[in-house]
């Protein structure tokens, strides 16, 4: 159908644009109310928020199709090398804006839609967000597919597709509520079903030892269940390319002709029983961040998705007539910390026995294909399952597993002769009491990269909870650090200094991100500087308009806006930050004419439902709120504000907002942190420890533009070593005392001493993350944060050197030094022009 062509748009040039494909503002138009009226069976006059929404998503549908199936096309054509990126998370966020900006025609389909007496903002608003992740892991996952497109790197995201996500955050009397995510309510224009290239993967059961008819000795799995992995692709747009990737996400099904028996013997309730049995394996994501419970049902869905997505590339793999054996040099598979380590034991079992490989051709193989992301120190995350349970499950992969660690001890022997205790610290199962298959180990062993995500994190990772591997294999260790990406976090959420910065240095900074350091010969630029403030001072008000709807606070967009949005954990220490306001609020009672330079506190993140401390904070910042924000003596110079639901969508309002980005984990313990990045990206400055990435942020930032406090990791080892007692700086600091105390007396709990009690015992008693230690050294940097703040002009100079100096944390960079150093990997070039597809 020529029916629409257009010629207008310089960027159609080289190929007739029809009313799918086309992008001048005349065609998108036509196509939005054509799939108003065709799709959602609407117009004008009956047409909800949602229906707009849908009808624009599916018009933009409609381009992207076109790069993807082209993608495709030519990927298979070509037997392109493809990287697998295995997670079990996936934090997307919404799609819409994304993909106008990738594509390159937001600012087009706003006018467009403008005329038609819409407003682009609010139809955007209606997308519910795809959070299929906890935090920073499942956020990266999603970073990082968006640079592959952009690199133009043929690659696959592989993951599940949660008929439930995290958890919708509500907050009731002060505590979080949790609410189940159905995001899948109304539909997802996004993704399309592929039914017919389902796999069936099994479960339970035990094995049999048999020789076949040719006189050869073989293993048989016999399950005792089944479920259909039934894959849906979303696709991926490379921003200003033509590469759209996919991402495949599995649901669990019940196999066709599920429980036959059960049901000729007309037993219908238990057929339909299994069926539910089945289908809960992807029906909700563990809403844990950074530990593990180990329970049955999440290493099920660990293996499900990892058994659907290696069956699945070998169906590719097959499908362009390319022998298993070079299996290795198709794919490119990286592990997301261990969820997706059953891969190696998986992809043995496949070559050994569904495709009678030897075990010593497998296992080179194997080794070849995988490469592991270790994402945390912290010991409680470290991923084991009990051998019972495993065997239960997984009875032919056990047996793989004690056969590899059979081997692999070998090896250790070789390496390091007469020395049985590190045998049973690098063991693939842990002997040590009730017996664990350890997945780190098990990953370590059966990928040739092993990598940290920050530079920090791989020296602790080398020196500590790795050190034996890479005693053993130190070849094998790398540093990668993590980056986000600019389009979603700059271009989309915050356009006003996305234009700015264009008008200055021009728009190749976009997929080039070193590029932003031209930025610093404006720096003292004073009209720059202007410009500078008053579009951080545009997107505060922005902010407290939000929160006033949502919170009924009225903020003063001249404060301080000190931000601190997370994952709550006693690690990342958001009970500093309140003992920082507790502090001023104290000295604002003492003596209530003092000097405070204006601030206004917010919080965002969730805790895991079953973290009874990080709920019990959560519960304190929100009492504590209620106590300033209401106090006359406070005279409106603090401000103390808990963003509920915090999420993709949410972090796009708040980066560009923010002043001051709290990093404030106790060294050591955060292992990267992207959360950072995408604050200083927005000029805000940091106060952070030495920490994950602060320390590579505040290298390239400059010292002297980043405020630093607190213990190193070194001295935070050795002050536990040498038994550390808070007790001391309780008993020798008035100020920390007399928060604590407040807090204690039942201050900002009516009276009720027990509430906060668990809370304030624990920094007592026990202080594992080392808060009091940090205490005074956080005040006094927060003093000078303070006194900055006060000079706008040396601010404003600080914020743009911040923005200015975050080439190095663009996960395109981070993606460059993934394929060239781990994945050897090269872009693919994809073009529209006389195509099949587009010829038809
Ligand atoms: O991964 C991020 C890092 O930037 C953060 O520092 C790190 O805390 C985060 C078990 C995790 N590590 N481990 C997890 C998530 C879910 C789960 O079930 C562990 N998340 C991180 C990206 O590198």
């Amino acid at each position: 159908t020529l029916q629409y062509n257009s010629f207008e748009d310089p960027r159609c040039e080289g190929y007739l644009e029809d009313g799918r494909t086309g992008m001048s503002p005349s065609t998108l138009k036509r196509a939005f109310l054509n799939n108003l009226f065709y799709v959602q069976g609407k117009f004008k006059a009956l047409a909800t928020p949602n229906d707009y929404y849908m009808a624009l998503a599916y018009a933009i549908r409609d381009r992207l199709l076109q790069r993807w199936i082209n993608t495709a096309a030519i990927y298979t054509a070509q037997g392109s090398r493809t990287v697998a990126y295995f997670s079990a998370e996936f934090l997307m966020g919404p799609h819409l804006g994304n993909n106008l900006i990738n594509l390159d025609i937001y600012k087009d389909v706003e006018k467009g839609i403008a005329e038609m007496g819409l407003n682009l903002g609010e139809l955007l608003e209606q997308e519910e967000e795809p959070g299929l992740g906890n935090g920073g892991l499942g956020r990266l996952a999603a970073c990082y597919l968006d640079s592959l497109a952009t690199l133009e790197i043929p690659s696959l995201g592989y993951g599940i597709r949660y008929e439930f996500g995290i958890f919708d955050q509500e907050i009731e009397d002060g505590w979080q509520v949790e609410i189940t995510d159905k995001w899948l309510r109304f539909g997802n224009p996004w993704e399309i079903a592929r039914p017919e290239w389902a796999v069936e993967v099994k479960l339970g059961g035990h094995t049999d030892h048999y020789v076949d008819d040719h006189g050869r000795y073989r293993i048989r799995w016999v399950p005792d269940q089944q479920v259909t992995g039934i894959p849906y692709d979303t696709p991926i747009l490379g921003c200003q390319t033509n590469t759209a990737n996919t991402l495949r996400l599995w649901t669990a099904e019940a196999p066709e002709s599920f429980n036959f028996n059960a049901f000729n013997s007309g037993d219908y309730l238990g057929a339909v029983y299994e069926k539910v049995v089945s289908e809960n394996i992807s029906k909700v994501l563990y809403p844990n961040d950074d530990s593990s419970q180990g329970k049955k049902l999440r290493l099920t869905q660990q293996y499900f998705f990892v058994s659907c997505s290696l069956q699945d590339m070998i169906r590719i793999l097959v499908g362009q007539e390319l022998p298993l054996e070079k299996f290795h040099e198709k794919f490119a598979v990286q592990l997301n910390d261990t969820h997706p380590a059953i891969a190696v034991a998986e992809l043995m079992r496949l070559l050994i026995d569904m495709h009678h490989m030897s075990w010593d051709s497998a296992w080179s193989i194997t080794q070849r294909t995988f490469a592991y992301t270790n994402h945390t120190l912290l010991p409680e995350a470290l991923e084991r399952w009990p051998v019972e349970l495993f065997g239960s499950l997984l009875p032919r992969h056990l047996e793989i597993i004690y056969e590899l660690n059979d081997r692999f001890l070998d090896e250790v022997r070789i390496k390091f002769p007469e020395d049985d205790s590190r045998l049973s610290r690098m063991s693939l199962i842990d002997e040590s009491g009730e017996r664990y298959v350890r997945m780190a180990h098990l990953a370590c062993v059966g990928s040739h990269a092993i990598n940290g995500v920050a530079a920090l994190h791989t020296e602790l990772l080398k020196q500590d909870v790795l050190y034996d591997f890479y005693q053993m294999y130190p070849g094998k260790f790398q540093n990668k650090t993590n980056g986000v990406t600019p389009r979603r976090f700059m271009v989309l959420s915050n356009p006003a200094l996305t234009e700015l910065v264009t008008s200055k240095i021009g728009d190749t900074w976009i997929k080039n991100l070193g590029e932003l350091q031209k930025l610093e010969a404006w720096a003292d630029n004073p009209e720059f500087q202007q410009q500078w403030r008053q579009i951080k001072q545009a997107n505060k008000q922005e902010l407290a308009a939000y929160i006033q709807k949502h919170n009924g606070i009225i903020v003063d967009p001249n404060s301080i806006f000190d931000i601190l949005a997370k994952r709550f954990h006693e690690y990342k220490r958001q009970y500093l930050d309140l003992l920082h306001i507790v502090t001023l609020y104290n000295r604002i009672k003492a003596n209530p004419d003092i000097e405070i330079t204006p601030r206004t506190f917010i919080f965002g993140g969730k805790a895991a439902p079953g973290y009874f401390m990080a709920k019990l904070i959560i519960k304190l910042i929100n009492s504590v709120a209620d106590v300033i924000n209401r106090d006359p003596d406070v005279r409106g110079r603090l401000k103390v504000v808990f963003l509920k639901n915090y999420n993709v969508k949410l972090a796009q309002r708040i980066y560009p907002a923010a002043d001051l980005s709290e990093q404030i984990s106790t060294a050591g313990k955060e292992a990267s942190g992207t959360g950072n990045m995408k604050f200083a990206l927005n000029g805000a400055l940091t106060i952070g420890t030495l920490d994950g990435a602060n320390v590579e942020i505040r290298e390239e930032v400059g010292a002297e533009n980043f405020f630093l406090f607190g213990l190193t990791a070194e001295q935070v080892y050795a002050k536990r070593a040498s038994g550390y007692n808070p007790m001391e700086y309780y008993n020798s600091n008035a100020e920390l005392r007399l928060a604590l105390d407040r807090i204690a007396s039942g201050f900002f709990s009516h009276g009720d001493t027990e509430l906060f009690k668990p809370l304030v015992d624990s920094l007592l008693h026990h202080d594992q993350y080392f808060l009091l230690a940090d205490y005074q050294s956080y005040i006094d940097c927060q003093e000078q944060v303070g006194l900055a703040y006060r000079d706008q002009d040396r601010w404003t100079h600080m914020s743009i050197l911040n923005a200015a100096r975050m080439g190095k944390f663009s996960s395109d960079r981070s993606i460059q030094d993934y394929c060239r150093e781990i994945w050897k990997v090269e872009p693919v070039t994809i073009t529209l022009e006389n195509s099949e597809v587009t010829d038809s």
